[in-house]
């Protein structure tokens, strides 16, 4: 199939092209690459949006069962939902968005939903890249919400976070010591933080962490792209569906917003500059990788390690041998 067409059954909303579609822009083939490139050219065309909520929290939050529970009230409403997955380790085992395929089998079985597993790639900024392009492709096949999970290692939130329109910590009830488990830095990232599994005996304790961090949240600084009152905290059970709707309300409240801030507009116009300076890094980067290259390198890595020349030297003629050889 040639691109146009393959565009226009994503355009039409065609959930197997939209599939295939993502497995071009995975694909590291340099032909492919090429073909992805003008297909995204082509669809970004449609301008159409998604709202894109990232998701994260440590393994075993309940982040899968909320998607899963979240996702089918959305469903509910007649909005089409997408899940994708930023997995940092691709050889993680168990709690794989493969797995959970199976696991969210209410929503699998739903035609107004997508759910894609996480690129196999071993490198964060390579599934992140590229699961940037399957939200644009999601959102050029008419999806209304793309959530995109990701469990709480560090990187992977900052990197979430930058393809996404809000970002949702999921975090699990617990005694106040642990409030302190969370960096800061990540708190300052959230735009609500969800407190799951407020249900059964853990109801009064996800209650109080609930305060805690309500509180932990009004002490950080107050960021631009807030209203009044936000961020929030809010408990929820993915397992029950409780406070689902209300979460859902809260984040349409911040997104209507934001949209008539202009924070929205500003924001998605960063992050298109940040992704940018990536694809820039990467395809630079890559370019010491060709056989060619390499050997080059290890040729003036000797030199340097003789005494031959110096560290900075070296460079100098590995980059001048780059620029000569494009
Ligand atoms: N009581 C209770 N248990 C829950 C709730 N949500 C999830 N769980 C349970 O927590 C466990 C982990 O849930 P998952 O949804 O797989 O968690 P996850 O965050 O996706 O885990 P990873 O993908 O491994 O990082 C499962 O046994 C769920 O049944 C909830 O709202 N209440
Ligand atoms: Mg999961």
């Amino acid at each position: 199939m040639d691109i146009t067409q393959l565009g226009d059954r994503i355009l039409s909303g065609d959930r197997r092209a939209l599939a295939r579609a993502i497995t071009l822009v995975e694909s590291r083939r340099a032909d492919h690459r090429a073909e992805a490139t003008a297909l995204l050219d082509r669809l970004a065309r449609s301008e159409r949006q998604a709202l894109r909520i990232g998701l994260s929290g440590t393994p075993g939050v309940g982040k899968s069962t909320f998607i899963e529970s979240f996702g089918m009230m959305l469903v509910g409403q007649g909005l089409r939902v997408a899940v994708l997955a930023v997995d940092p380790s691709s050889a993680r085992s168990g709690g794989s968005i493969l797995g959970d395929k199976t696991r969210m089998e209410r929503l699998s079985r739903e035609p107004n939903a997508f759910i894609r597993p996480s690129p196999s790639q071993s490198h964060l900024g390579g599934v992140a890249r590229r699961t940037r392009e399957a939200v644009a492709l999601c959102e050029a096949a008419g999806f209304d919400v793309v959530l995109i999970e990701t469990v709480g290692v560090g990187q992977s939130e900052t990197v979430v976070s930058e393809l996404s329109d809000l970002f949702l910590l999921l975090l699990a009830p617990a005694g106040g010591d642990e409030l302190q488990g969370v960096k800061r830095g990540i708190m300052e990232m959230a735009d609500m933080i969800l407190v799951n599994k407020a249900d059964g005996p853990l109801k009064p304790v996800a209650t109080r962490t609930c305060a805690d961090y309500a509180g932990a949240l009004r002490l950080l600084r107050k960021r631009p792209q807030d209203p009044e009152h936000f961020p929030k905290a809010l408990t929820v059970s993915a397992v029950e569906e409780h406070g689902l709707a209300e979460a859902w309300t809260e984040m349409q409240t911040l997104t209507q917003w934001r949209k008539a801030q202009g924070h929205w507009a500003r924001n998605r116009a960063a992050q298109a500059r940040y992704w940018f300076g990536q694809e820039v890094r990467h395809a630079l980067l890559a370019r010491l990788e060709s056989p060619q290259a390499r050997s080059e390198m290890d040729r003036l890595a000797k030199a340097a390690a003789d005494g031959d020349l110096t560290p900075a030297s070296a460079a100098e003629q590995m980059l001048a041998y780059l620029n000569a050889n494009r």
